[in-house]
């Protein structure tokens, strides 16, 4: 592939945007490798994925905006579609997601990272939906995140404003769970991942399931979809293991996927 690396580090992930020059941005190009990237990853053995970007300034500095000033209507909205679904694949992708946030998150890379499960970034991270100083609308989801995550206020001050914000104030308003040095966000990132590969796959899959699905309807709903993912565990070899291990008092050597 041409933007867009991929790596398996035992059971984790790590999808790389790989476009530096232009500061990560998203061609079509690029959304359709990190689709058929995402096609690609071995849900056998791989439990959690990590996005980031690649060089150390920017995660990715929005879509492209040499690609999109030319669009028409129609091949606006074909665009707005192939974004849109890769990152719905990427926000119902069956194993967490962790955004890596290394640097610009802007426009489609701030929605792209939010398309993602956890998002933890670097202290030079800046976030923000600039799209309304380009004359457009976010298209790749920014406005239906973006209040989900931070809020309706807090996301209508940043998207009508066009307002960047830094690490800090991204942490503050609960759009990063953590920030770290530079240096020190992949190796935290892995950490995480680690954490999350380690424990019962399936039923990681299922929370996953539970917490997204059951934010699209009323509370009665999501809690008859939460029981039904919670009664499937009781069909898995690892809830049996996971409960006999903690009844011996011993620990779980290793989860089987099953
Ligand atoms: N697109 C294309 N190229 C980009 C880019 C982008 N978003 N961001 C940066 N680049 C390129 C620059 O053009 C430059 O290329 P060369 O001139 O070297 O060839 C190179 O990356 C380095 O950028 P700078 O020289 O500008 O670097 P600086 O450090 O000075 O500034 C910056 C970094 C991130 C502050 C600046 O590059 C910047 O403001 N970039 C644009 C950020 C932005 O506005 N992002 C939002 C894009 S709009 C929709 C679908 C999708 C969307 C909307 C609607 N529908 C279909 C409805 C999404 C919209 C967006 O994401």
């Amino acid at each position: 592939m041409e933007f867009v690396t991929y790596q398996a580090e035992g059971q984790i992930g790590i999808i790389t945007i790989n476009r530096p020059k232009a500061l990560n941005a998203l061609n079509s190009v690029v959304l359709e490798e990190l689709g058929k990237t995402l096609e690609e990853v071995d849900l056998n053995t791989i439990r959690a994925l990590i996005v980031t970007g690649a060089g150390e300034k920017s995660f990715v500095a929005g879509a492209d905006i040499s690609e999109m000033c030319s669009l028409t209507k129609e091949e606006g909205e074909t665009f707005g579609k192939k974004g849109n679904d890769v990152f719905r694949a990427i926000e119902t992708f069956p194993v967490p997601v962790i955004a890596a946030v290394n640097g610009y998150a802007l426009g489609g890379g701030c929605e792209l990272s939010m398309s993602c499960d956890i998002r933890i970034c670097s202290d030079n991270a800046v976030f923000g939906q600039p799209e309304v100083g380009l004359g457009i609308t976010p298209g790749f989801g920014g406005t239906q995140r973006l209040a989900r995550i931070v809020g309706v206020g807090k996301a209508k001050e940043m998207i009508y404003g066009a307002r960047n914000i830094k690490a800090e104030e991204a942490y503050r308003i609960g759009l990063v769970n953590q920030v770290y040095p530079l240096e020190e966000l992949m190796p935290a990132a892995k950490k995480l991942a680690a954490t999350i590969a380690a424990n019962a796959p399936i039923a990681v899959r299922n929370c996953k399931k539970a917490i997204n699905e059951g934010l699209q309807v009323d509370m009665e709903q999501a809690l008859v979809i939460e029981e039904k993912l919670f009664g499937g565990c009781f069909e898995t070899e690892d809830q049996r293991e996971g409960m006999a291990a903690f009844l011996e008092k011993r620990k779980v050597e290793a989860f089987s996927n099953k």
